[in-house]
């Protein structure tokens, strides 16, 4: 999608600063981190959220889990983390591209 920033972060025409990288997904820190560790991990391949998402993207959709997962490992989260994704504006997305924010390095408060 020309105007989404996620995707021009995908093609290299914004910068990030990356933590992981493989043939579908990217992952990078959030340039306005909520806890001492906030990660992005999203799909190269544009989808506007989670409820977009079709059976096809199943495997996609479990590997984006998988890969925060291992990056928590890289940023020795063992004492726990929070996965989240929002969605639509009740749910506080504020860029329309399907991203799961890894959040850690602290104790963190009941909500995000
Ligand atoms: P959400 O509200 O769930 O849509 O979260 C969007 C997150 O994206 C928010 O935590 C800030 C982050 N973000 C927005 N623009 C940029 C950007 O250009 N670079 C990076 N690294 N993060 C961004």
């Amino acid at each position: 999608m020309s105007n989404c920033i996620f995707c021009k972060i995908v093609n290299g025409e914004l910068p990030s600063e990356n933590v992981y990288q493989d043939e579908e997904i990217i992952a990078f820190k959030d340039i306005k981190p909520q806890a001492s560790v906030h990660v992005l991990v999203i799909p190269k391949k544009h989808i506007d959220s989670a409820d977009a998402l079709e059976q096809e993207d199943a495997g996609l959709a479990g590997r984006l889990i998988l890969t925060a997962a291992k990056i928590a490992g890289q940023f020795n989260l063992g004492n726990g983390y929070r996965i989240v994704t929002n969605i639509g504006e009740d749910g506080g997305q504020a860029v329309e591209h399907l991203h799961f924010h890894l959040l850690g390095g602290e104790k963190l408060k009941d909500s995000f």
